[in-house]
């Protein structure tokens, strides 16, 4: 490199949107070009941690096949267009439709990376308000929808997740999770590796539940390798045995505890014993699991995937914090503790609450109660191409790619194609955009500030940073705040009016109901007064700014002038620390009796249907799921030095089973699954117990009418297409995507 170009080369800051960790990199740039990335050393939270996937933000960033315009439909194919061109064609295709049917003819699919992007956090909500959308799936019913009902239904609130207090516990239970390779889920924990390795240096524990033997089991002291979809009856056996043998003790928490004789009288029939063969682990084996758990000083038990996306999925995240309460450590230092994030509500008083309603209206298809104001994600397509007055007839997808990451791809694919008007707000035309009318792309992220509004509410440590766009907005793109407030005015009837009239409204809505709040920081006070104080270079900023004034440690618009600010965020670039997380109960409770609600009636409902299952038949193979670490889900095998090597879409199978079947290494197995059938290379490897198989999701890009090259170099199959979205997670909607069984031979001998 010239000593000119160097000079030219500058550095910038820009939290990291590809996982749940919210590492702080530095990002190297020339010109406008991301050429490196390294983690920020004085990140308050990261330290200095990346891994490889945020190494490779300046490839991601850069990548060719990102859409650099909007795509509109027209002589029925995608052409360029201009912005105006978009959200006319919008207005025009989507307005009819509505006036005519109402709002339920507009169906809407929010997905993941919606929690990674500032725009994602701030304008779904008023997306959803705004049109009146009831048809609502998102990838939560793909994944940690059963952890929101458990809280829900205990603490009274859907969105109170206590997570491990990783850096100060002394034995960790971890269920179905693998963050070795994730980097952690509704649990942000910058180097989650590290946290490990420093749990086991302090002398503490670590058990792994979890059929592979992952990176993660491999650090563990104790790995069981447990039948897939049996984690319920593990831990309710684990919950017998603390009663059983006198370990119960709820320490400070029984003041605020309501259910634990009934949860005892309700567990009677889920004795180890009971549930060794069911779950394929040895009854002793159990015991000692439970004796260690409540042995521990402090402990946490965690779950993720692997007890959520399951048939007991809500019934397991349940029984996750059931074991958290029995041992005393639900809300304590070293135990699992509620986050309190700079954007949370100021908590209020103990008092009792409103509770949490499942099922206020029903899907009209297969009659689904609704969760959270969602329907569930595998119930997408049949909601579209059920004939009825009510079909969904539009579609708005954000961020989402369904057709490959939920259940019967090609189902989807036909619902879509026959949808009258579809828009998708995605970088990529991919299996989904592709049957958009109108495709609306955000630019590549350096070209976005970054705060992470909904994994700062689910850390290990409390804190907050929030990083600018490290570069300018390249010509001819918009911010994806504006493209979703322009969605938003074009789709409600108000096309044309500035994108800024959706952040004033919402300022001033928030900041009239915040001045009329008796708990709050600003009650009594003047809404206009308090609007024209807020601060930032944009009205994206100014929302920013309410919420961290507005915020538990916020300057209550100078009620608390030490206070938070986003002027005193931009003056900590590295961001603030703000302690390690406290006790929240009583004050976080919002149930109808004001307690923690042990027993909550629809989970007391479900147990005879987990009782049942200890005594099934088994399924001779079953399949469950894996990531990558140079993964991320279905959109990013468009990065080349992420893809290869070990990043493949293989079926791993025992050396017993293989045999059994006729498998050989890298021969083509064919998998047929309720859905349907794909065929894949087999990878046979131990790492997976007996009985079981396992692929990675979010493959199989051979669709035609896609613009991902690199992805369709090295297509995979889909996972998906193996289930045809029946098997749910009854009381959160949840697709089934581990311990489906499927039939498994050699391709070519079945051609
Ligand atoms: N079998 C099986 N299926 C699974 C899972 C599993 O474990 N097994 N996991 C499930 C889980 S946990 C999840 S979260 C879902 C994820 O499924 P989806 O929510 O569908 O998400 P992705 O597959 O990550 O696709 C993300 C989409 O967002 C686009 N995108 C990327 N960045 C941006 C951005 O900044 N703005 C916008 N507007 N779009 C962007 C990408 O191009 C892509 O189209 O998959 C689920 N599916
Ligand atoms: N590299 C990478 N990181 C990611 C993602 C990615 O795609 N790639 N996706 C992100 C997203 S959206 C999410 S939600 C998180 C998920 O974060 P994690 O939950 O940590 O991720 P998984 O790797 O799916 O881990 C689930 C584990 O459960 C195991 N398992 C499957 N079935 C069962 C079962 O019945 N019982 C038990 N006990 N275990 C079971 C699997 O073998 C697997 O090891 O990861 C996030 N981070
Ligand atoms: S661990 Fe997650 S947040 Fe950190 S660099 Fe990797 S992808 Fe980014
Ligand atoms: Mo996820």
């Amino acid at each position: 490199m010239s000593d000119a170009h160097a000079s030219q080369s500058r550095t910038a800051l820009r939290i990291c949107p590809l996982c749940e960790a919210t590492c702080g990199l530095t990002l190297t740039i020339e010109g406008t070009r991301v050429t490196g990335a390294r983690g920020d050393q004085d990140d308050v939270f990261s330290k200095g941690f990346i891994c490889p996937k945020g190494a490779s933000f300046g490839e991601l960033d850069a990548d060719p096949d990102r859409l650099r315009t909007p795509l509109v439909r027209k002589d029925g194919k995608l052409q360029e267009a201009s912005w105006g061109e978009a959200f006319d064609a919008i207005a025009q295709g989507l307005r009819p439709i509505i006036e005519a049917h109402g709002p339920d003819a507009l169906g809407a699919f929010l997905g993941n990376p919606n929690v990674h992007t500032m725009a994602g956090g701030l304008y779904p909500p008023v997306l959803l308000t705004t049109l009146k959308i009831r048809k609502l799936f998102t990838a939560s019913t793909l994944d940690q929808m059963p952890k929101h009902v458990s809280s829900g239904l205990l603490f009274g609130d859907p969105f109170a997740i206590p997570v491990p207090d990783l850096d100060h516990t002394d034995h960790l239970l971890l269920i179905g999770a693998n963050p070795l390779d994730s980097n952690g889920s509704l649990c942000t924990a910058a180097d989650f590796p590290g946290k490990l390795k420093d749990l086991k240096r302090r002398g503490g524990t670590l058990t792994v539940v979890d059929p592979r033997r992952t990176r993660t089991a491999r650090l563990a002291n104790r790995h069981l390798a447990i039948r897939p979809g049996s984690d319920g009856l593990l831990l309710a056996a684990l919950a017998y045995t603390l009663f059983d043998e006198g370990l119960v003790e709820l320490g400070d928490l029984q003041a605020y505890v309501d259910g634990v004789d009934q949860v005892r009288a309700q567990l009677g029939e889920f004795s180890p014993e009971a549930v060794a063969e069911a779950c394929d682990l040895p009854a002793d084996e159990i015991r000692v699991v439970a004796r260690e758990l409540a042995g521990a000083q402090t402990a946490a038990v965690y779950g993720r995937i692997g007890t959520s996306t399951v048939e007991f999925g809500t019934l397991t995240s349940w029984l996750v914090d059931v074991l958290n309460v029995l041992t005393g450590n639900l809300d304590r230092p070293g135990g699992a503790l509620f986050p309190l994030s700079a954007t949370d509500k100021v908590p209020r008083p103990a008092a009792p609450g409103r509770g949490f309603a499942l099922g206020r209206w029903k899907s009209r298809v297969s009659g689904y109660g609704e969760v959270k104001g969602e329907l569930p994600a595998a119930a997408f397509a049949e909601e579209i191409d059920t004939p009825g007055e009510d079909r969904i007839r539009a579609v708005i997808t954000v961020a989402g790619n369904p057709v490959l990451s939920a259940p019967d791809g090609k189902r989807l694919d036909e619902a879509l194609e026959s949808l009258e008007f579809m828009v998708s707000v995605d970088p990529y035309l991919n299996e989904t955009s592709r049957h958009a009318d109108v495709v609306l792309p955000p630019p590549p992220p350096a070209q976005s500030g970054h705060f992470d509004f909904a994994f700062n509410a689910l850390a290990v440590r409390n804190q907050v940073r929030y990083t600018r766009a490290a570069v300018p907005l390249e010509e001819g793109l918009l911010q994806e705040s504006e493209i979703l407030a322009r969605l938003i005015l074009a789709a409600s009837g108000m096309h044309g009016m500035p994108a800024e009239a959706v952040d004033q409204m919402v300022i001033e809505r928030s900041l009239g109901k915040a001045v009329e709040d008796v708990h709050g920081k600003v009650h009594g006070r003047d809404a206009k007064e308090l609007a024209a104080q807020l601060t930032g270079d944009s009205t994206v900023e100014q929302r920013l700014d309410m919420m961290l004034r507005l915020g538990p440690y916020g300057d209550g618009f100078g009620a608390h002038p030490e206070g938070l600010t986003l002027t005193k965020l931009l003056a900590h670039p590295h961001g603030i620390d703000l302690g390690p997380l406290q006790p929240r109960i009583p004050r976080l409770l919002k149930t109808r009796s004001g307690k923690v609600e042990l027993l909550p009636e629809p989970i007391a409902a479900q147990l005879p249907r987990l009782a049942a299952a200890k005594d099934r038949p088994q399924d001779s193979l079953v399949l469950i799921g894996r990531r990558h670490l140079r993964s991320n889900n279905s959109w990013m095998h468009n990065v080349r030095t992420l893809n290869g090597g070990s990043n493949r879409c293989t079926l791993q199978i025992h050396p017993e089973d293989a045999q059994r079947l006729g498998l050989t290494d890298g021969a083509d197995a064919r998998v047929k699954g309720d859905g349907g059938e794909i065929e894949v290379p087999v990878e046979i490897t131990d790492g997976v117990r007996r009985g079981v198989v396992s692929l990675p999701h979010g493959w199989g890009h051979d669709r035609p009418g896609t613009r991902m090259e690199i992805a369709r170099e090295n297509p995979g199959a889909n996972y998906n297409q193996l289930l045809d979205g029946t098997r749910l997670d009854v009381l959160s909607g949840t697709a089934v995507q581990n311990g489906v069984p499927v039939h498994v031979t050699l391709a070519s001998t079945t051609l």
